[in-house]
């Protein structure tokens, strides 16, 4: 990618767009297009399309997804479905009609089967159902895979799928309802600390198990396969290394310095009960995560309290 080209990033303000866009500045990007909510709405077709025609995006990054935690995707299914089906058709098929050179779509480590064996391999992607908490999510980028798929096949497209793990890091979604455990953690903990309670309450068995990923190695994966990767397999980004939710809370216990007790509300879903990427191929690329746990925990808690003071 050159560094005068027009790289459209949808969705820049949400927890991996803002990523990508602090990477591509890094790198010296300077021809960022960014727009927000109120200046082009993604769910409209005719807006979506009349941008692309005037604008002409050479590279698109499209990030912009309606996203959430298991409770989220537990109980606004119809707007997961309908919001991310409508945004990634709006905008492939834009990208298409203006000649886009390459898209990169961001999928998920949901359209993997509920029942998937360990660690996770981009080839048992579609050999089996996924888990019921969150199938109109995963079946909308299940779709967005396949439409990129589609478009490769019958016109040549260069537009690649990349299923990222469990992301964190800074603007992520903080609200206890929506959000995701990692994010949901941070605040539960921090807030019990500063108000002395007793206990925590934290959802599920504790058992379950997941892959976290520091959401500024996502990005770093992102840019490097924009430069080095145009194939439509689909390929994972992952650290290759996850944790149970019982250890996940006892990290963020410690490093918020809470001494209370955790409480285990079982009344609520587990929902998959491992999701572990296989990164080998990426990493056969050359790239690796660089950010561990514990360190991702302490920066992200940081980045949190100064917001909040
Ligand atoms: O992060 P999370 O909401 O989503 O939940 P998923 C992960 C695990 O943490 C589940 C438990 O077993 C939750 O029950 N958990 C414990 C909590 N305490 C909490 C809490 O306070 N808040 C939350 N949210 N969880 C999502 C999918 O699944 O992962 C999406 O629904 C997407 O589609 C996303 O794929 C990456 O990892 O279970």
């Amino acid at each position: 990618m050159d560094r005068n080209a027009k790289i459209f990033v949808a969705g820049h303000r949400g927890l991996v767009g803002s990523a990508l866009v602090r990477k591509l500045e890094l790198d010296g990007y300077k021809n960022l297009l960014l727009k927000n909510r109120a200046e082009l709405d993604l769910l409209d077709f005719h807006k979506v399309h009349h941008f692309f025609e005037k604008e002409k995006p050479e590279y698109v990054l499209l990030a912009a997804a309606k996203v959430g935690g298991i409770f989220a995707n537990n109980t606004l299914g119809a707007d997961f479905i309908y919001e991310n089906l409508t945004i990634q058709n709006n905008v492939v098929k834009s990208a298409h009609d203006t000649g886009v050179s390459k898209l990169l779509f961001l999928g998920s480590s949901c359209i993997y089967p509920r029942n998937c064996p360990q660690p996770m391999k981009e080839e048992y992607f579609l050999s089996g159902k996924p888990e019921p908490t969150n199938t109109p999510y995963a079946a909308a980028k299940i779709a967005g895979i396949l439409m990129c798929q589609a478009f490769h096949k019958q016109y040549n497209d260069n537009f690649i799928s990349v299923m990222p793990t469990n992301l964190y890091g800074p603007n992520d979604n903080f609200d206890l309802k929506t959000s995701h455990v990692f994010p949901a953690l941070i605040r539960k903990f921090y807030e019990a600390k500063l108000n002395s309670e007793p206990t925590v309450t934290v959802w599920g068995t504790g058992a379950p198990k997941r892959e976290f990923m520091h959401v500024d190695d996502l990005a770093s994966a992102c840019v490097f396969l924009m430069k080095s990767y145009d194939s439509p397999e689909i390929i994972n980004i992952g650290t290759g290394v996850d944790v149970s939710i019982k250890d996940f809370a006892e990290m963020v216990k410690e490093t918020v310095g809470y001494n209370g007790e955790i409480v285990w509300d079982t009344s609520k879903p587990d929902g998959t009960p491992q999701k572990l990427l296989d990164v080998s191929k990426i990493n056969a690329l050359g790239w690796n995560a660089s950010i561990d746990l514990s360190t991702g925990i302490k920066k992200t808690y940081e980045w949190y309290t100064a917001k909040t003071r």
